[in-house]
C-alpha cells in the first residue's frame, strides 16, 4: 500500500519536471551586446570588420542572423577557416547564441565583415550597427573603432594608459 503510494508520487514529480521546460520556453530570449569594435582602416581600404560578444541571458538558443550598418554598403557574417595552410574567410547565414556561452567574434575568428565602408573607420570614431536575432529581434549597438593593430574591445596603442579593462573576466 505504501509503496504504491510512493509510486504515484514519483509520477507526479516526473511530470512536474517534464513540464518545467515548456514553462521556460515561454519566456521572452534576451541576448545582449557587449564591446563592439572594429579596427581602423588603412588608407582608402573600403572593407573592414566589426568584433562583440554576444550573450544569450535567456533560457533558449538563438541565432544571430542578420547584420546592417549605415557605415557600408553591404554587411555580413563571417569566419576564417583554414583551407590546408591558406587561412580563408567564409560567409555565415547566422552565429549560434546560446545561454551560457558567450559567442565571442574576434580578429582571426567570427567577425561582422563589412563591405563598401562609406568612409575609412577612424580610431576614435564610431558607428551604429543592427543585428537581427532570429528570436531576440533587432538590437542596435554601437561599434567603437580602435587602433589599426588593436587586438581587442579597448585595447590600447601604447598610449591608453588610463583606460579601464572593462568588465572583469
Ligand atoms: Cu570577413
Amino acid at each position: 500500500m505504501a509503496a504504491m503510494i510512493k509510486r504515484r508520487h514519483l509520477l507526479a514529480l516526473a511530470v512536474a519536471l517534464t513540464a518545467a521546460p515548456f514553462a521556460f520556453a515561454q519566456s521572452r530570449p534576451s541576448v545582449q551586446v557587449e564591446q563592439a569594435w572594429a579596427r581602423a582602416t588603412a588608407g582608402q581600404m573600403r572593407t573592414g570588420a566589426a568584433y562583440m560578444t554576444l550573450v544569450n541571458t535567456g533560457t533558449e538558443p538563438d541565432r544571430l542572423i542578420a547584420v546592417a550598418t549605415p557605415a557600408a554598403d553591404k554587411a555580413e557574417l563571417h569566419t576564417h577557416v583554414m583551407e590546408g595552410d591558406v587561412m580563408r574567410m567564409r560567409a555565415l547565414t547566422a552565429v549560434e547564441v546560446n545561454p551560457g556561452s558567450p559567442s565571442v567574434l574576434k580578429p582571426g575568428g567570427l567577425h561582422v565583415m563589412l563591405m563598401g565602408l562609406k568612409a575609412p573607420l577612424k580610431a576614435g570614431d564610431s558607428f551604429a550597427l543592427a543585428l537581427t536575432f532570429e528570436k531576440a529581434g533587432r538590437i542596435e549597438t554601437t561599434v567603437k573603432v580602435g587602433a589599426a593593430g588593436a587586438s581587442g574591445p579597448g585595447a590600447s596603442d601604447g598610449h591608453g594608459a588610463h583606460q579601464h579593462k572593462g568588465h572583469g573576466s
